[in-house]
């Protein structure tokens, strides 16, 4: 195996990294089982992060690995315009089984990014088909993260995210974030105040007219932002606010989907049903890369009423791909032998303690947490660039051999469903030591 010092690193022009400092100091995995990866040196490090919020069963699970070398020998590959292959009926069919009531039909793409751009022009020919073309304004949500395509960049509300590609989509407006260190700071579990926040829908209303607005995209629990849980009574009152004014809602589940807060889905977890959901990350436990669109029958139904021929022209090469269904359907047997996408739950009380126990702790000024999910948050170092303390925390987790991710002047914590209770001592200890040689 070629081992760190001997990689050519120079054309590798990698997402979402500070390239420059990267290729100072790489820092490597070569192989994953379970809840570890290994480094090339063969150093272990304990996954905090699913890997990026998507190994949610855990690495290499021999179910998954079996499903899709074995698919790799019978089908590599199927066209999905005007053709189609079993397994992506039969995962489509099996999704609805997970999915909130109504949600029953189910459109395949890559990634999360892609979920959300489909998501979005599926509203807005929904609306054009129903004879309101002139719904096409789109809602977000400040610090929400929608991927990186374009009309994902237009709703996302990160603002590093989006300053450098300008106005990408026109007739975009955002709700405001519900991120209230002065009300809320400290809550374990979902923060009391801030439902009133869900208003800021009827203040667009007011101010656009309804009659202009396709959807409202939002994280039921924003993950990349920080882990921010919606303020109790909040998603409930953006369903109302939607309903009376004909507004499509969607919940992004990329992150909250497959189990993260101990139920399926957020929506379920939160009793509130969205028009419709996009997922990705844990439908595949992350090996192949695939998401997902459900969408409620009756937003279908309106295209299979339409005129003859195809009724959306949308899709991509690799929807519905036969090794990316062969390994979600794995994951899901996965999921449901070992009772994962409920264990956030029966977890919940164990990783509230771990998390909160770093509570006093030197700059922490937040800590907060659901299910197998949490977050803490630092107090930015005056006069340093933004989350130097958050990265620094990374770094030194990273070298005492757990792996965390740093957002923001956040570290957020999304081990696989299968961790332990000591596994989750080990990540708060070693959060601990980090935080407390922080300057
Ligand atoms: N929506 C949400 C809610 C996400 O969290 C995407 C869409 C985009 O998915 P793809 O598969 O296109 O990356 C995501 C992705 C982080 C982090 O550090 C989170 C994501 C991606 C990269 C980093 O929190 N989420």
């Amino acid at each position: 195996m070629t081992q760190g010092s001997d990689l050519p690193l120079d054309a590798f022009w990698m997402p979402f990294t500070a390239n420059r400092d990267y290729k100072q100091a790489p820092r490597l995995l070569a192989r994953a089982k379970d809840m570890h990866y290994w480094t090339p040196e063969g150093r272990p490090v304990l996954d905090g992060t699913s890997g990026l919020w998507c190994v949610n069963a855990g690495h290499a699970r021999p179910r998954i690995v079996a499903a899709i070398a074995r698919q790799a020998e019978t089908l590599d590959f199927a066209p999905p315009f005007q053709m189609g292959h079993p397994l992506a009926f039969e995962l489509a069919e099996r999704l609805t089984s997970y999915a909130p009531a109504g949600l029953n039909r189910v459109f395949f793409t890559n990634s999360g990014s892609e979920s959300v751009d489909t998501a979005l022009k599926m509203v807005l020919a929904y609306h054009r088909l129903r004879g309101e073309a002139q719904r096409v304004r789109l809602i977000g949500r400040e610090r929400g993260y929608h991927g990186v395509n374009l009309a994902g960049t237009a709703v996302g509300g990160m603002g590093p995210n989006r300053k450098m590609f300008g106005a990408p989509v026109a007739g975009v407006d955002h709700l405001r974030h519900t991120h209230d260190l002065a009300r809320n700071a400290f809550t374990q579990g979902q923060p009391v105040h801030g439902a009133e926040l869900a208003d800021d829908l009827e203040r667009l209303v007011a101010l656009h007219d309804a009659s202009t607005i396709a959807a409202v995209i939002v994280e039921p629990m924003a993950g990349s932002t920080g882990v921010l849980l919606p303020p109790q009574g909040y998603l409930q009152r953006l369903r109302d606010i939607c309903d009376r004014h004909g507004i499509v809602l969607i919940f992004d589940e990329v992150i909250t989907g497959f189990g993260r807060l101990g139920s399926p889905f957020a929506a379920q977890h939160y009793g509130v049903t969205p028009d419709i959901i996009t997922c990705a990350k844990g439908l595949t436990n992350g090996t192949v890369p695939m998401g997902a669109v459900l969408v409620k029958q009756a937003i279908h139904d309106t295209f299979m009423a339409g005129g003859p021929g195809i009724e959306l022209p949308h899709g991509y090469t690799y929807s519905g791909h036969p090794l990316a269904c062969a390994a979600a359907l794995a994951t899901l047997d996965t999921y449901d032998e070992e009772g994962l996408l409920t264990r956030g739950r029966a977890m919940h009380d164990t990783m509230q303690a771990a998390m909160h126990s770093l509570r006093g702790l030197p700059h922490v000024i937040d800590i907060r947490n659901t299910g197998l999910v949490g977050a803490i948050e630092f107090e930015p170092r005056p006069g340093a660039p933004a989350g130097r303390r958050a990265f620094e925390v990374f770094l030194k987790c990273w070298e005492a051999g757990v792996l965390v991710r740093a957002s923001g002047e956040n570290i957020a914590i999304s081990p696989p469903l299968i961790i332990t209770a000591s596994q989750i001592e080990q990540i708060t200890t070693t959060l601990a030591t980090a935080i407390r040689d922080l300057h």
